[in-house]
């Protein structure tokens, strides 16, 4: 249970999972051998530079675990690059396997629980040549990996998400043309690449309730708060169908739906628009900067498949680190107030742990609670991390910072 104490101190619920997040590609440096690397590399593409070295988490993994850590917090949320662990269709690497389970194992024994993403918008490069996920083969290709990895990472693996956003996959991928492979505008391909990674989250999780252990299994999906205004009825309805609700009705029997929201989307008789106002306060990202958007589509999250939800991404982009604070406190404040009406969330993980490669936008973007120096990789704690340690370790939110 929540309560609600005195003045505005808002109490989360036992057991509640505080964490931070990553992805392979965008921290590990290195990642040679994928869809993305060649994205980047490739003439014409929106990329403004490529990954390079990332933040050499793949060296430095497990001072990044020290740091979620000493923040205070109690799950690291981290992918496994698929094109480290199988470099070639069934050659397997175990030197890349025995790497990710040795950080599986640490985070344990720093008290933090493994949250697992089994893919990160990164396809390996043998794969990609083959079509990547509009290959037929590719569901089964995905379902293998998993089966191969989960066994390998064994049951200390604390919960497990198949596939990070596989709306954003297809939708940069086949209409937005900002994701590899780069087309615009294709609502056949899109469609054809929504189905294939559908498969591919069923295949996976049919492998991980096959391997060792019994933890949490679901999805991640990209959600926004969908507002509708006179004439765009129609409109949030189609965008809602084809980009986020062919995804949670793929849920039925997983252990939880990850929700990953970072603003609103307004829909008008001219269609949709990412603010209204032309005041609109915005992110670097283009976005409104609405934090409270995280309640909202949790909730819708929860009533649509019935599942528990974790929010497995929020977060903001800003050189200013102090309206970081105030979007994850107004962000968790939704939070509770959703939970407060009923709705079962059972963790909050704030993306991210680092300032790291945000994809086509590269290092323009500054959506960690640590600041990491592009030429010696050194880690710097934000204030904003600290403030959400102190949450996160109490477990309260106290009254909003003063001047909110
Ligand atoms: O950096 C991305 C992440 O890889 C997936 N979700 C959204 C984040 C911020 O854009």
């Amino acid at each position: 249970m929540t309560t609600t104490g005195s003045s505005d101190e808002l109490r989360f619920p036992e057991g509640f999972l505080w964490g931070t997040a990553t992805a392979a590609h965008q921290i590990e440096g290195g990642n040679t051998n994928n869809d993305w690397w060649a994205f980047e590399h490739a003439d014409g593409t929106p990329v403004i530079e490529p990954s390079g070295d990332a933040c050499d988490s793949w060296n430095r993994w497990e001072q990044d675990l020290d740091l979620v850590a000493k923040l205070g917090l109690n799950s690291y949320r981290f992918s496994l690059e698929w094109s480290r662990i199988e470099p070639a269709p069934g050659e397997f690497s175990t030197v890349a396997l025995d790497r990710y389970k040795q950080m599986v194992t640490t985070a344990r024994d720093r008290g933090i629980l493994p949250v697992v993403t089994f893919h990160h918008f990164t396809t390996p490069s043998w794969l990609a040549e083959r079509g990547g996920w509009e290959s037929s083969e590719a569901p089964d290709r995905f379902g293998e990996f998993t089966a191969k990895a989960a066994a390998h990472l064994g049951d200390e693996i604390g919960m497990a998400c198949t596939i990070n956003e596989p709306n954003i996959v297809a939708l940069m991928g086949f209409v937005l043309g900002a994701f590899p492979p780069g087309v615009a505008m294709d609502f056949g391909r899109y469609d054809l690449c929504c189905e294939q990674l559908n498969a591919g989250h069923r295949r996976s999780v049919e492998a991980l309730r096959a391997a060792p252990g019994s933890y949490p299994v679901g999805l991640t999906l990209s959600m926004a708060e969908l507002v509708g205004h006179e004439g765009g009825e129609e409109e949030l309805a189609r965008f809602q169908e084809t980009v986020e609700d062919r995804f949670l009705r793929n849920t039925v029997g997983d252990d939880f739906i990850g929700v990953q929201t970072y603003t609103r989307f307004h829909f008008t008789n001219s269609g949709y628009q990412v603010a209204i106002d032309p005041s609109a306060r915005m992110t670097p990202m283009g976005y409104e900067f609405y934090p409270e958007a995280v309640g909202a589509t949790a909730s819708r999250a929860a009533a649509v498949t019935g599942l528990p939800v974790i929010v497995t991404e929020n977060g903001v982009s800003t050189a200013d680190d102090s309206e970081r604070i105030e979007f994850v406190d107004r962000a968790l404040r939704s939070v509770h107030a959703a939970i407060e009406d009923g709705v079962d969330i059972r963790g909050y993980t704030l993306w991210s742990l680092l300032d790291n490669f945000e994809w086509a936008l590269g290092y323009s973007q500054h959506f960690g609670i640590v600041e990491v120096d592009r030429t010696t990789f050194a880690r710097n704690p934000k204030p904003s991390g600290v403030f959400f340690g102190r949450v996160a370790r109490s477990g309260v939110l106290g009254a909003p910072p003063v001047g909110s």
